[in-house]
Formats: C-alpha cells, sequence, structure tokens
C-alpha cells in the first residue's frame, strides 16, 4: 500500500425541508479544513499522504462522494472537520454512507464531540475526536494506516498547553473561487477568559488564552499572500485579549503585508482607542463584537458581566474614526425578552448605529453550561441536533413562540439594514454588506448561514436508512455535556489574563 488518502470534509446541515443546505457561492473558506491540512504531514515513514479538502456548504455536486468508496490501491480516512452541533447529524450520515461502502477509518471531531457526550454512539465504527487535531490527529492517521482506529481520541486531554507553530497553507485557486472572496481564516490565539453561560468557545478552547508564535502567523499570512488571498478572517474570538496583539500588528505593518482583515473583539475594547487604531494601520476592516444585548440585567444574568451598553456608542465612534466598519452581533430571545423588548433593543441598536449588524436567536447550545441549565429544568423542547443554529426556538420560552421570535429575527435583519442604506454614508462595500444582509433576510435566510445562491442536491431521506443501520437512531438523542477532565481543569484555572487585563469581571 503506498498512499494514504486523507478526506476531510466539513459537512453541512439538513434545512428546515431536510435538504443538504449548499450554495453556489459561499460566505467564507472554512478555517479548520485548512488548519487541519496544514497539521497533515506530506510522508508518513514511505507512505504518501495525500489530502482532499471539502466544504460541503459549498460544493455543487456530489462528486467527492467518489472518494468515500472502497479503493484497493489506497487507504482512506475520512475525517469530519470542524463539526458543530447542528451538524452533528450530517457527520454521522457521512461516516455512514463510507462506511457502507467500505471505508474502514472514519473520525468525527470538533465543537459538538469535544463538548457532548456521544458514548452512545460509540463502538459502530466510527471514531470520535474528543480533543484539538493539535494533540491527536498525528496518532490518528498513524492508527489509520496500522489499520485500525480506536473508538475514541483524546478523553482525558482537550487542549494542548503550548500550541505548536503551524504555518497554515492557504487554499488553492480553485478553492478560493468558491466563495464571495478571497479569504482565509487563521487562529493565531484561542481560549476566552470570560464565562458566558451561553458559550461554548471555552469548552472547546478552554479558558487559557493560548498562541503559537507570530513569527507561524506571519509565514501563515506570507503564504497566503502569495496564493493571491486578499482578506483574512482572524476567528479568534477575542483578539484584543491576545497579549501579543501588538507584536503581530506592528510586524504586519513593517513587512507591507496589505492583507486587509476581520477580527472579532469584546466590547472591552472601548477602553483601548490605541489598539483600535493600531488596528486599522495594520488594515483592519471590520471589527465583529458581540454586544448581545442592551439591557445589563440580561447580560449579567447570561455571565456576560465585562458588557456595558454604555461603552457600546464609543466602539462605534472609534471604528468610524479609525475606518474599521464595526459589526454588532445582537442575541434576541433571552428569557426576559418580549416582543416589544426586541423592537425597543433595535430602536436603541439604530441611535448607535453600527454598520452592520448580525442577529441570533438565543440558543442553549450543547455542552453550555445553559443548556445544562436549561435541560435540567425541562425547557428544551426541540429534539432534533439540526435545529441549534441559533435561527429557531429550540425551548420554551415564557413569552414568545417559535413563529414569533423567527419573525422578529428576520424582521431585526431587514429593518436594521434597511435603516443603515437609509442613513448612507456607506462605502460601496458597506452598502453591499447591508443589501446583502436585508435581502437573504427577507428571503427569510440567515446571512451566516453559509453563502449565497442555495442549491439542492440531496436530502435526509437519502441517508436515512443508513444512519438507522449503523447507529440505530433516526435522530441523535440530546447528549449530556461532557465533563472536564482533571487536567483540563487545571488548565482552566492558570488562567492569567487577571493579571494582563485588570478588569473586574463582576463589577456592574
Ligand atoms: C469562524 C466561526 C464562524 C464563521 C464560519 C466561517 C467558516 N466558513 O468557517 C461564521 C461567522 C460563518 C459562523 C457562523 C456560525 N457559527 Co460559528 N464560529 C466561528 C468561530 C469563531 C471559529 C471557528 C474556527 O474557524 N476555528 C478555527 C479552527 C482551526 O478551530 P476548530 O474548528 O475549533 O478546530 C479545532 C478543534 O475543534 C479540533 N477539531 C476540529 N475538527 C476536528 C476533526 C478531527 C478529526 C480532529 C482530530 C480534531 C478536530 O481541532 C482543531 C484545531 O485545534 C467559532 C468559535 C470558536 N472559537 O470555536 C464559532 C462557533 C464554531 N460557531 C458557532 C455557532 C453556533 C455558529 C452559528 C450556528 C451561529 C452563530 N452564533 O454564529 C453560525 C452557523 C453557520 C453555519 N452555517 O454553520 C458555535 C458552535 C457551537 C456548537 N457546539 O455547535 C461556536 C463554537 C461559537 C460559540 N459561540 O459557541 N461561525
Ligand atoms: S466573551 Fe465571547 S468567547 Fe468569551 S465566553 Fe463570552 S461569548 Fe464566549
Amino acid at each position: 500500500m503506498t498512499q494514504l488518502r486523507v478526506v476531510l470534509i466539513k459537512p453541512s446541515k439538513y434545512g428546515i425541508d431536510g435538504s443538504v443546505e449548499r450554495f453556489k457561492k459561499g460566505y467564507l473558506p472554512n478555517a479548520t479544513l485548512y488548519h487541519i491540512a496544514s497539521l497533515t504531514p506530506e510522508r508518513i515513514g514511505n507512505v504518501k499522504v495525500v489530502v482532499h479538502i471539502v466544504d460541503e456548504y459549498v460544493w455543487t455536486d456530489l462528486s467527492y462522494l467518489q472518494w468515500l468508496h472502497h479503493d484497493s490501491n489506497v487507504i482512506t480516512l475520512l475525517a469530519l472537520v470542524g463539526v458543530q452541533s447542528h451538524q452533528f447529524h450530517r457527520a454521522l450520515d457521512l461516516a455512514a454512507y463510507a462506511r457502507h461502502n467500505g471505508i474502514l477509518h472514519c473520525i468525527i471531531g470538533g465543537p459538538h464531540p469535544m463538548t457532548c457526550d456521544t458514548t452512545s454512539l460509540q463502538g459502530r465504527g466510527v471514531s470520535f475526536a474528543l480533543a484539538e487535531a493539535e494533540l491527536i490527529w498525528y496518532q490518528i492517521l498513524e492508527d489509520a494506516l496500522a489499520g485500525e482506529l480506536r473508538p475514541v481520541y483524546g478523553a482525558d486531554h482537550r487542549w494542548a498547553e503550548q500550541l505548536p507553530n503551524v504555518v497554515i497553507n492557504p487554499p488553492k485557486p480553485e478553492e478560493l473561487a468558491r466563495y464571495r472572496a478571497p479569504l482565509l481564516g487563521l487562529y493565531p490565539v484561542r481560549g476566552c477568559p470570560y464565562q458566558c453561560n451561553y458559550c461554548s468557545v471555552i469548552k472547546i478552547s478552554g479558558r487559557q488564552v493560548r498562541s503559537p508564535s507570530i513569527e507561524s502567523t506571519l509565514e501563515s499570512l506570507r503564504r497566503a499572500k502569495r496564493a493571491g488571498v486578499k482578506l483574512i478572517m482572524y476567528v479568534s474570538d477575542n483578539f484584543n485579549k491576545f497579549p501579543e496583539v501588538r507584536e503581530l500588528l506592528h510586524a504586519m505593518i513593517d513587512e507591507r503585508l496589505n492583507l486587509q482583515f476581520f477580527c472579532q473583539c469584546d466590547t472591552q475594547v472601548a477602553s483601548d482607542p490605541e489598539l483600535i487604531e493600531l488596528l486599522a494601520r495594520a488594515r483592519c476592516y471590520e471589527m465583529f463584537v458581540g454586544v448581545e444585548s442592551f439591557n445589563r440585567k440580561t447580560l449579567k444574568e447570561a455571565g456576560k458581566y465585562h458588557n456595558h451598553p454604555r461603552q457600546y456608542a464609543d466602539i462605534i465612534q472609534l471604528c468610524n474614526v479609525a475606518g474599521i466598519r464595526p459589526h454588532f452581533s445582537n442575541i434576541i430571545g433571552f428569557p426576559g425578552d418580549d416582543e416589544e423588548d426586541i423592537q425597543h433593543h433595535l430602536e436603541i441598536l439604530k441611535t448607535v448605529h453600527p454598520k452592520v449588524a448580525s442577529f441570533f436567536i438565543l440558543t442553549p447550545i450543547p455542552g453550555t453550561e445553559q443548556y445544562d441549565t436549561y435541560r435540567k429544568a425541562g425547557w428544551i423542547t426541540e429534539l432534533n441536533l439540526d435545529r441549534f443554529d441559533a435561527t429557531c426556538l429550540t425551548w420554551q420560552h415564557p413569552h414568545l413562540t417559535a413563529k414569533q421570535l423567527e419573525d422578529l429575527l428576520y424582521h431585526c435583519y431587514v429593518k436594521y439594514h434597511a435603516y443603515v442604506l437609509r442613513a448612507g454614508g456607506l462605502s460601496d462595500d458597506d452598502r453591499g454588506i447591508a443589501l446583502f444582509n436585508r435581502y437573504a433576510a427577507a428571503s427569510r435566510m440567515h446571512p451566516m448561514a453559509g453563502g449565497i445562491d442555495p442549491l439542492r442536491l440531496d436530502t435526509l431521506i437519502d441517508y436515512a436508512a443508513l444512519r438507522r443501520s449503523v447507529y440505530d437512531i433516526d435522530l441523535a438523542p440530546l447528549p449530556d455535556n461532557l465533563v472536564l477532565s482533571g487536567y483540563d481543569e487545571s488548565l482552566n484555572r492558570r488562567v492569567r489574563w487577571k493579571a494582563k487585563f485588570p478588569v473586574d469581571i463582576v463589577s456592574t
């Protein structure tokens, strides 16, 4: 046997009508695919390793399924990567399809299996990765070559204490062409010191802020530039909490990399005007900020103590002056919200006036503290994981029905971006984004769903029998949260942020 064929698939999800969600043009390339491809060696011993990369959201035909059929000339490993809760069924089905067609090595990794108990689905020929790829990927590759995967990898050690200096190989031009813009997602820092109870980032990446070297990120940027990438998305959650952020930005400026980038910051960036100015000089074009609510009581109940609504307008002003497009992310449907509160939120948002706004329905995402609380209280009404994508109501809301909340979600998008367009003062790009948000939401498609121009190729019905035969289920049971190992708990306890960021997390 001379070749190991590694098929990396970012699975899509099943839509309300059962079809696999696909788009003719994608929103942005998936960072996990290129990250894991870059962790894969070209050879293991004298065996050549060939990697195929598939983002199901933008694959406009089913030709990639050919790689999920037995081929006696190669050993195939199918890895479903970056699997979120709403993509879990699709990942299970692709693995079942591959097993059925003679592929012996299939593994599912990413947010869902890292944070949720998958015990009832284990031992059926499909393996689960419960840890960061940096810790277990090489072992998985070696085991595939040796002939057998273990049922589970990484059970006692979710996070790498020190991240290796991985350099990311960018997408090929034909891959970039599947998306609206030639963009690459990079993860120069991970982990978040906060403890918002609805968020799974702290379960996936931990509370300890960790990063590879600045030089490895710079080398990823250089390679991206050479490959024709024009935009970078730093997918890290709180870029402003990255202790070396200034070093990275200065290096980007000094090297004249001239790559525009998008980043996510927490609201405390409001107190750091100098960082916002530096971000702009390094060519940051958009800053995404999770403001979530204007109601301080709601924020405190969500564990988001560090958000102070009185600071929101400062962020907009600082970004506007610096020439960075401010993008506010909002959650609607907190337990205390009724329709009037959501309309009121929209009105305040207009006065603050970020150039872009995203809206999500509060979703107790499996693996989070909030999910555990709601589940124990018996509030979760939705039994299908496909619906846990922040566009549907999945629990018994005290004041709003599913229909009301879903109507309000699209109403907020349409009304807000119509307002932004009317208010004017927009660049061509700002205008394009506002038009897209308004148009997508008016067609009742969430603008963050993954792309534009939906396409229908296959549906759940094509896979239901396989799911039943491999896993003996129609729907995966709602999982318990996966408990952290003692080792991971100890890593969490070592959070360094208090020393570096002297902000009282329980201040009002
Ligand atoms: C970028 C991002 C997006 C982008 C995605 C763009 C794209 N094309 O990829 C956009 C903005 C579109 C987006 C949208 C949504 N997202 Co999002 N997103 C993220 C974010 C910030 C980063 C993900 C990322 O790229 N990470 C970088 C890669 C390298 O890391 P990774 O995927 O975690 O992979 C590592 C490990 O998980 C593991 N691993 C992963 N796969 C595998 C496979 C194997 C075999 C192995 C061994 C290991 C392994 O190893 C990797 C390296 O360490 C995360 C937050 C976070 N920090 O995780 C949320 C996150 C993934 N999103 C989330 C959610 C809920 C959504 C939305 C549903 C709604 C929302 N609130 O935003 C939509 C759904 C869109 C859709 N169609 O799926 C949740 C998922 C929770 C869950 N358990 O399902 C997260 C965790 C955020 C949160 N607040 O909880 N998102
Ligand atoms: S600040 Fe953001 S990443 Fe951190 S816990 Fe809260 S929502 Fe999650």
